[in-house]
């Protein structure tokens, strides 16, 4: 096949004003008009209200490009490919209309082999504001669905956060966002390659089911038999030897190759090298390479690499509803992850490099799963590639969220074509854990919301029961499918049941409940649970330039803050728990810290009872924007304390304390009858394949960190499970000045600990810890005098990523390494200081 690359000579212009400016393509229309300079940061202030307005406008993207008939020759067809285009276009080929795209989610081809001329070719593609299109949908239809996005959204398939969400500007760009493309075909092409893998007998057998498409379009199913018979086309070409065969190269990761020829209904793995989730094991990927051959010739290739490995869920009715857990290998692990959303409003800021940047961040924070929610777009191969790489399972949902979608015939097919797309496209991922129907629409119709018309449930069970499973069927029946995220498996059956299935929890946020509530429950997989804080201040300081709007509640901060009055919510729950922080950067540090503590509530609680719990997801990895949101990691990239905290929670081998106090009690210091338990019970959990033998210490200690009184036990703690210790009661124990400090060590190492007060951290009577911070070398020393909670290490640019951060001390000195950054300017605060 031959493919050139129609990158070059693009240009862009509102249609109304005829204002050329050039165009980068792949790229978007904000873009192109930012670097114009006809546009301001649409980020920054409120600048969101122009740049949503500019979408109301159509844009013609135009280029002219050369056709060299030599590099085409023996092609028998030519075609126009789009990869991605952001969304309703019309199509022009040398004025002729080739057709029109309506989804970005699909890919376009038409056929131009007719129409090229020798030399110059011009191409124009016009898009159409998708402002205007959701404005007449919503007149006929009215479907209703998410009130933080514009009115008739679910009708364009364009990703919905591009329309605003409760983390997400209103910024409706477009554009031609993924590679265009013209293919010339020789006699036939790899439609779709599915590798299938059978484990057994200590060995995998990958079979090939490689679809060809001829140029006549006819497809033939090479799947079991080893040749393929082309129908006579009466061209004078490689196809004339009239026998298509495939070869298959398969290259292990130590390089060596099995070459089978003759269209191979089988290959055989010996010795095989699995592939496993971070955490688990390595990431062995095999490569392989299909050939398709008319004679001697090779026509077309497809070469990607999968990962040799059995992925399901596992699901058995138990003592307490039904268990959801990944099961690797045989293996069910407990999922260790974040919500993933799109990493940019404006697409061509994207790049493999900035992806790649964000999930090594997940592995460092021990993750091994990843969702990716449905009101985005699937992602670039690459992100898929890293996380092959990075030991990241994916849970993929198809692209709707929180809505009703009106399923005419037209929007049928369209659909059909988008999961077949993106089934094709990804399925071959060794990091695809999971197919999931939708985003939280399963749950929300069944209560009705969303609901105007009897149609609308029909239609979703249609869309997610019958199509989805259907298409699924034929393409990739291998991976597991799952109906809506959260789903207890189907048919409206209780989707968010506590005892099946997974969770979407947000009691703790949206329903305004204390981080102890978490452990109320013992869900069977939390695929969804969160708390906001604040970015930064330097990345705060990208969107405005007026000191004064640096303050929790002004426009500014207001504008980014997509949660109706979510800034005052996150003070509210810090009035519970710290002090009244006297500046906005203090205020900044004490949001992020509740925002670290109530998830990690939430984790350790599930961690330790394993088994019951097989998944802790918590809403969200990372921002589109500057936002104050659920995020752990900022849309610059900077850490905030949650993901830190993620790191230590995350830890494959975790000690963590279920204490009993003032705060789990919730309870009134001004009622008659004011008293609450002071406990703690100690809990080793080990997501690990081998047993590890800890030594667990916890020691009484007061607010200079001195010991009042210390334990220790060896704990043995079974590969996959979770430990328990038995309770300690500590009703003596001074709650403003003495707290427990507890520690896992291994090989003469801590391997995990922390430390638990029984009061609130407000009300402790910390002592000056004089914090010092020094460099040596690559790593940065941090000295306190007394306990010091939540230690705080930060450079002036705020970008600095370490090895650990935001971490208890029990006086004495802690050395972290740095990962990346410059140790300049270095400051240092703990709870103290608020
Ligand atoms: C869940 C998600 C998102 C939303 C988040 C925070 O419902 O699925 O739609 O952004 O909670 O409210």
């Amino acid at each position: 096949m031959v493919e050139l690359q129609l990158n070059e000579n693009w240009q862009l212009c509102d249609i109304k004003k005829q204002d050329w400016v050039p165009a980068q393509v792949p790229g978007d229309i904000y873009s192109v008009l930012l670097k114009a300079g006809k546009m301001s940061d649409p980020f920054f202030g409120d600048n969101e209200y122009q740049a949503k307005a500019l979408m109301e406008e159509n844009y013609e993207y135009r280029t002219v490009f050369t056709y060299d008939e030599k590099q085409f020759e023996n092609c028998q067809e030519v075609l126009l490919r789009f990869d991605g285009i952001d969304t309703i276009a019309d199509i022009y080929l040398n004025e002729c209309y080739l057709g029109k795209a309506d989804n970005m989610h699909r890919v376009w081809e038409f056929p131009v082999g007719e129409l090229l001329q020798k030399g110059e070719n011009t191409l124009r593609v016009i898009i159409r504001s998708p402002l205007k299109f959701m404005a007449e949908a919503f007149k006929k239809y009215k479907n209703i669905g998410n009130e933080d996005t514009v009115e008739g959204f679910m009708h364009l398939r364009k990703a919905h956060y591009m329309s605003g969400w409760d983390w997400g500007a209103c910024l409706p760009d477009g554009g031609i966002f993924r590679p265009v493309t013209l293919l010339g075909i020789k006699s036939a092409r790899l439609d779709s390659i599915y590798i299938r893998q059978v484990h057994e007998d200590g060995k995998v057998l990958l079979i090939p089911e490689v679809d060809v498409e001829t140029v006549d379009e006819e497809e033939i199913d090479t799947d079991g038999k080893n040749s393929v018979e082309i129908p006579d086309q009466g061209v004078e070409s490689e196809a004339d030897e009239d026998l298509l065969e495939y070869e298959v190269t398969v290259t292990a990761p130590d390089g060596t190759k099995i070459v089978s020829n003759g269209s191979p209904d089988e290959i055989v793995i010996e010795n095989p090298q699995f592939w496993w989730p971070n955490g688990l094991g390595e990431q062995p990927l095999y490569q392989v390479q299909v050939d398709l051959k008319a004679g001697d010739k090779t026509v077309d290739t497809w070469c990607k690499k999968i990962g040799l490995r059995t992925l399901t869920m596992h699901i058995e009715k138990d003592e307490w509803g039904e268990s959801f857990a990944h099961e690797v290998n045989g293996h069910q692990i407990f999922a260790m992850g974040a919500d993933y959303i799109p990493e940019d409003n404006l697409l061509q800021r994207t790049s493999k490099e900035r992806t790649r940047e964000l999930l090594l961040q997940c592995k460092r924070a021990n993750f091994n799963t990843i969702r990716v929610w449905g009101g985005g777009y699937y992602p670039e191969d690459w992100f898929f590639d890293l996380c092959d790489e990075l030991g990241l399972m994916v849970w993929q949902d198809f692209m709707f969220a929180c809505s009703v979608y009106e399923l005419t015939p037209e929007f049928e097919a369209n659909i059909r074509q988008e999961f077949i797309d993106n089934i094709k496209r990804i399925r071959h991922h060794a990091s695809l854990a999971l197919w999931c129907g939708n985003n939280e629409m399963e749950m929300f119709v069944k209560q009705g919301n969303w609901v105007t018309k009897p149609t609308e449930v029909r239609d979703y069970l249609l869309m997610y029961e019958r199509i989805i499973p259907e298409v699924l069927r034929e393409y990739d029946p291998d991976t597991f499918y799952w109906p809506a995220s959260p789903s207890s498996g189907g048919s409206f059956d209780e989707p968010n049941d506590p005892n099946r299935g997974d969770v979407h929890y947000w009691e703790v946020w949206h329903g305004n409940k204390p981080f102890a509530e978490y452990r109320k429950y013992f869900f069977r997989y939390a695929s969804e649970f969160g708390f906001q804080s604040f970015p930064s201040v330097k990345t705060l300081e990208t969107v405005t330039d007026d000191p004064r709007e640096l303050n929790p509640f002004s426009y500014v901060m207001e504008k980014h803050q997509r949660n109706y009055g979510g800034n005052g919510k996150i003070a509210k729950y810090m009035q519970a728990a710290y002090r009244y922080p006297e500046n906005f950067s203090a205020f900044v540090y004490a949001s992020q810290l509740l925002q670290a503590d109530g998830i990690r509530y939430g984790v350790e609680h599930y961690r330790r009872n394993r088994g019951r719990c097989m998944g802790a997801i918590y809403w969200q990895l990372n921002d589109c924007w500057p936002v104050i949101s659920w995020s752990s990691i900022d849309y610059y990239g900077r850490w905030k304390a949650l993901h830190y905290y993620a790191k230590r929670f995350f830890a494959p081998v975790m000690i963590s304390c279920e204490e009993q106090s003032w705060m789990t009690a919730e309870a009134d210091m001004n009622r008659q009858h004011f008293q609450f338990e002071k406990s703690i019970r100690l809990n080793v959990t080990n997501e690990t394949l081998d047993a590890h033998k800890v030594l667990v210490k916890y020691a009484v200690r007061s607010a200079d960190a001195k010991i009042l009184r210390q334990e220790e036990q060896w704990v043995e703690v079974p590969a996959l499970s979770s430990s328990w210790l038995e309770k300690v009661e500590l009703p003596e124990i001074d709650c403003f000045n003495e707290y427990v400090s507890y520690e896992a060590w291994e090989n003469d190492q801590i391997i995990s600990q922390g430390t638990v007060i029984f009061s609130y951290p407000k009300y402790f009577h910390y002592l000056d810890p004089k914090l010092a911070v020094r460099v040596e070398g690559d790593e940065i020393v941090v000295a306190a005098d007394a306990y010091a909670k939540s230690v705080e290490i930060r450079n002036e640019t705020e970008n600095l990523v370490l090895e650990d951060n935001y971490f208890d001390m029990n006086a004495g000195e802690r050395r972290v390494k740095i990962l990346d950054g410059k140790p300049e300017g270095l400051q240092v605060r703990s709870v103290y200081d608020i």
